[in-house]
């Protein structure tokens, strides 16, 4: 299955455009490491692929926001997309585009695809009377609404959904016919059974989408919100946010000219508060302008800190730049996406952090790497030969000098075995099953050094020099994939653990993960090669945290 890849596919990558009224937290960046180890692997597979991020600048929210900061708007979402650029930049994000819905391109996008909405006969002059909640700058139904009191005491009307406060809202504004697309979606869902992944959220759409799909009111009056882009032809109404959003992941891909290289091959990262627009709302939209509808909609869930969502209220906001500081760059990557389970809510707290840091990264993977290429037991700094009477392809070989035991035999199987087990997790959003499976075999290789103590083989008799060098030579080949199956989430650990293996830069790819070529029979390239310099520790071990600190 690992030549089946053509080259130079498409592939094109997004995360949510994020709300620029706060500043990010774990969350955003969890969004954004989940759509970048996506775009890094489809890379490592000879892929073409396109990966945007940016933020999301209209609408009431936003312009409320300002407001309280006494800026600008466009000021002060300069400001706030600036903190998520460079918390994205920091964190090795590989966007290769970064949108902002308040420029020019994507207000030429917008235009152009209402226009194209509108002669479809898709949009038309009605009165929208319903439930609004700013926060979530969505329409709601009664039975979505429930009763609250605010910190005041007085009684108001929440999403039952998000617990933000809703508003009775009775306004003269463009309406989308939504409700033409509810077989239509139905049937994309049904033609298509991976389009929403996890499963779990494929079933929740086809469960929405069994009630009544109301038409859809998708401009503001102007004297309500200024901050948003005019509806084209009728200054008076502003569009609403969530087709302007939306019609992000179009203007990257360069529409309305020249979009349809990447258009056919989007596929969408979201958290499930968000579900609903991306897997409802946006194939609809896209229907009603006659393209292409996304290949997936990924969808994560959230992280929560003591049970509860992060809020600025609550003070409990776990701050992501903060965290890549104390815990490195490739270490809240690598914790995000090895503990973060897309089909549930998570909680995230610092000394969970450092135990699985210490545990997996700094003594198994680091120890590993240690034990191999440390002089005292590799005098010549190099990738040793392997020794087929050794280690032969038989088990049970005749006269052979094989040491090999049955467990070894089952770590090569193992090993063997792993880069089509982590394919296919992270191909379903499954990272962290991906990384619980090479950790799984970094302890199995840890194990099989143990077990042949090479240290104690005594180097007199030249049959234990060519066993030594053999044990070295499968432990390399193991590091050696576990290197280049972890650059999609740890880039800068997994470079550093290449390069000390002597692993070049275009030896990395996918087509690179044979494993164990002698054994088979095979030139193994890196056989006889001088190790890279030792440039120490591939993951320093982390103090923890005290207990008022986390
Ligand atoms: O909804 N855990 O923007 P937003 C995990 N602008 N992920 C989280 C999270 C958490 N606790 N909190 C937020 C918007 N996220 C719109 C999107 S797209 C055309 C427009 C992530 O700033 C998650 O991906 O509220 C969620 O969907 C997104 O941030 C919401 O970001």
């Amino acid at each position: 299955r690992m030549c089946t890849y053509k080259r130079d596919v498409c592939f094109y990558i997004t995360t949510p455009i994020f709300y620029v009224n706060a500043a990010p937290h774990i969350g955003h960046l969890y969004s954004a490491v989940t759509a970048d180890y996506l775009h890094r692997y489809k890379r490592m597979r000879g892929c073409k692929s396109k990966f945007s991020t940016g933020t999301d600048e209209h609408g009431l929210k936003i312009q409320q926001a300002a407001d309280v900061a006494g800026k600008e708007p466009r000021i002060f979402c300069t400001e706030v997309s600036d903190t998520f650029k460079y918390l994205f930049q920091r964190c090795n994000i590989s966007y290769t585009d970064y949108i902002r819905t308040t420029e020019d391109r994507h207000r030429r996008a917008v235009e152009h695809f209402w226009t194209v909405l509108q002669n479809n006969g898709f949009i038309y002059k009605g009165c929208y009377e319903g439930w609004y909640s700013t926060q979530d700058e969505s329409f709601l139904t009664p039975s979505q609404v429930g009763d609250s009191t605010d910190r005041t005491g007085r009684d108001i009307k929440i999403s039952l959904e998000s617990g933000h406060k809703v508003e009775w809202m009775k306004e003269d504004n463009y309406m989308f016919r939504l409700s033409a697309f509810r077989s239509p979606l139905q049937q994309w869902l049904k033609d298509n059974p991976k389009a929403v992944q996890p499963e779990r959220f494929h079933q929740a759409v086809l469960q929405w989408l069994q009630d009544d799909l109301p038409d859809l009111s998708v401009s503001r009056q102007r004297s309500r919100l200024q901050w948003g882009i005019p509806v084209p032809g009728d200054p008076d109404h502003t569009v609403y946010v969530w087709l302007d959003a939306l019609v992000n992941y179009l203007t990257v891909a360069g529409y309305p000219e020249g979009h349809s290289e990447w258009w056919g091959s989007a596929h969408h990262v979201v958290g499930k508060d968000i579900l609903k627009f991306h897997a409802i709302y946006w194939p609809a939209f896209l229907l009603a302008a006659g393209l292409p509808l996304p290949q997936t909609v990924y969808v994560h869930s959230h992280w929560t800190v003591g049970g509860q969502k992060m809020s600025k209220s609550l003070g409990n906001v776990v701050d992501p730049v903060e965290r890549s500081e104390r815990f490195t760059v490739d270490g809240i990557r690598y914790f995000l996406l090895r503990q973060g389970v897309p089909d549930s809510d998570c909680d995230y707290y610092d000394d969970k952090v450092v135990k699985l840091l210490n545990s997996e990264l700094a003594d198994s993977l680091g120890g590993l790497l240690n034990r191999c290429t440390a002089p005292s037991l590799n005098h010549a700094q190099v990738y040793p030969h392997f020794c087929n009477k050794c280690f032969p392809r038989e088990p049970a070989g005749g006269d052979t000098d094989t040491r090999a035991t049955r467990e070894d035999y089952k770590m090569l199987e193992d090993v063997s075995r792993l880069p089509g087990v982590v394919e296919q997790h992270f191909e379903s959003l499954q990272a962290y099953k991906a990384l619980e499976a090479i950790a799984g075999c970094v302890r199995q290789t840890n194990g099989f050094i143990q077990r042949h103590a090479p240290w104690k083989v005594d180097l007199r008799d030249p049959q234990n020099q060519r066993w030594l060098d053999t044990i070295l030579h499968v432990s390399l080949e193991c590091l050696r994939l576990y290197g280049a199956l972890l650059q999609p989430v740890v880039p800068a650990t997994a470079d550093k653990l290449l390069s000390r293996l002597g692993v070049g830069p275009d030896e990395r790819g996918w087509e690179t993960l044979h494993f164990l070529n002698r054994y088979h029979g095979k030139n193994c390239p890196f056989e006889g090669r001088k190790l890279g310099p030792d440039t120490g520790v591939l993951f320093s071990r982390l103090d923890r945290p005290d207990a008022n600190q986390s």
